[in-house]
C-alpha cells in the first residue's frame, strides 16, 4: 500500500557531529546519520520514496533572517579559517543585559547566533541543512499540488531553529519553512502541530505574532526540560497572533493517558480554526526508551497518533524533528504514517 510520498535525501549524511554537552561532558552526539537509516527503513516498505526537488534560498528567506543565513553558509570556513580542525561551538552567550551586536570573530558570532552548546557545526552542515529544507519543500509542494499527505524525511531537524538563531540540533526550521511556502502558495489558514517531546520555541518564535498560523505544541514543562526557556501555557501569541499559540507542558513521566488527552486538545483547536492544511512536527522522543527525554509513550501509541491526526480530514505534512532510540526510531515513525492511513 505505497501510498503516501516519503521525500528524502543522502545529503543528511554530510551533517555528522561528532559531539554535544550533555551531563557536563562532551558525549557523542544523538543526532546521529543513524536515525535517518533505520527511519528510511522502516518507511520504504509502506510509502512511496523520492528525492528532493531544489527550491533555492528564497523559500528559507520567508523564514531566516539574511544576516543568520550569511552566517550559517560561511561559518565553517571561518571557523577552519581560524585554524580549528574539530566541529565549531559556540562560547559564551549574550544574556541579560549584554549587547546584542554581531561579532567580528567567528567565536563570536558562533554564541551570537545560537542558544546552547548541543548543535555541532561541521564541513557539511550547510548543505544538509539546505537540503533538509528542500526535502520539506519538497513535501509540501506535494500536498499543493493535492496530495493529501506527505513525509519530509528531513535531517538535521528544524523546530528549535528560530529566524535568527540555531540550537538543539537544528539550524533551519523546516517545519516553519514549509509551512510558510503553504501560505504562500494558496493556503490561508496553516496549523502546527509539534508532538516533539521538546518545545518548538524556534516555531513558536517563528509565528508568534501572526494569526495565519495556529501553533500547538506538547512538549516537556520546561521548568524541568530543554529548551527551558519557552514553552509555558501562559504563552498564547501576541497582537494579531494573540490566541493562535497553544503550549501543553507535561511533566517527566508523562504516559499515554495525559498525552492523549493533550493531543485531543489540540485537534479541536485545529478544527475550530479550520486550517486548510496542518504541518506535523513529527518528533518520536516522546518514547518511553528515548535516551534523553523522559515521557513514557509506547510502541503501540504511535498509530493511534496518526489515527487522530488523520481524522481532522486535512492534508497533512509529516515533518520530522526528534527521536533518538534509534534502534526503535523507525518502527516507531512508521506507526505515526500507518495510523493516519489506516
Ligand atoms: N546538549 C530535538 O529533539 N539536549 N532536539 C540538551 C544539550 C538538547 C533536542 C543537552 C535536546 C535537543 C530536535
Ligand atoms: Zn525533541
Amino acid at each position: 500500500m505505497p501510498g503516501m510520498l516519503t521525500v528524502y535525501s543522502e545529503d543528511h549524511r554530510l551533517h555528522r557531529g561528532r559531539a554535544e554537552l550533555i551531563n557536563g561532558k562532551l558525549v557523542p552526539s544523538f543526532e546521529c546519520p543513524e536515525r535517518a537509516d533505520t527511519i528510511l527503513r522502516a518507511v520504504t516498505p509502506i510509502t512511496q520514496v523520492t528525492g528532493p526537488s531544489e527550491f533555492g534560498l528564497d523559500p528559507v528567506r520567508r523564514v531566516h533572517s539574511e544576516d543568520f543565513l550569511t552566517f550559517l553558509e560561511n561559518a565553517w570556513s571561518m571557523w577552519t579559517a581560524a585554524g580549528r580542525d574539530w566541529d565549531a561551538l559556540p562560547l559564551a552567550w549574550p544574556v541579560r543585559g549584554m549587547r546584542q551586536i554581531e561579532p567580528d570573530h567567528i567565536d563570536g558570532k558562533l554564541s551570537y547566533f545560537s542558544f546552547d552548546a548541543g548543535t555541532p557545526i561541521t564541513a557539511g552542515t550547510w548543505q544538509a541543512a539546505t537540503t533538509a529544507a528542500n526535502v520539506a519543500l519538497t513535501g509540501a509542494d506535494h500536498l499543493v499540488h493535492g496530495a493529501g499527505a506527505a513525509f519530509s524525511l528531513c535531517r538535521p531537524p528544524g523546530h528549535h531553529a528560530a529566524s535568527d538563531y540555531y540550537g538543539g540540533y537544528c539550524f533551519l526550521n523546516n517545519a516553519a519553512i514549509a509551512a510558510q511556502f503553504l501560505l504562500d502558495n494558496r493556503l490561508t489558514r496553516v496549523a502546527i502541530l509539534d508532538v516533539d517531546y521538546h518545545h518548538g520555541n524556534g516555531t513558536q518564535s517563528i509565528f508568534y505574532e501572526r494569526d495565519d498560523v495556529l501553533f500547538l505544541s506538547i512538549h516537556g514543562d520546561p521548568k524541568q526540560e530543554y529548551p527551558f526557556f519557552l514553552g509555558r501555557a501562559d504563552e498564547t501569541g501576541r497582537g494579531p497572533g494573540e490566541g493562535h499559540n497553544h503550549n501543553f507542558p507535561l511533566p517527566w513521566g508523562t504516559g499515554a493517558g495525559p498525552w492523549f488527552e493533550a493531543l485531543d486538545r489540540c485537534c479541536t483547536l485545529v478544527a475550530d480554526y479550520r486550517a486548510d492544511g496542518i504541518v506535523v512536527s513529527l518528533g518520536v522522543d516522546t518514547y518511553a526508551c528515548d535516551p534523553i527525554s523522559e515521557f513514557k509513550l509506547q510502541t503501540d501509541d504511535y498509530p493511534i497518533i496518526g489515527q487522530k491526526i488523520a481524522a481532522l480530514g486535512m492534508p497533512t505534512l509529516f515533518v520530522l524533528e526528534g527521536g533518538y532510540a534509534v534502534d526503535e526510531l523507525g518502527v516507531n515513525v512508521a506507526g505515526v504514517l500507518s495510523g493516519f492511513e489506516a
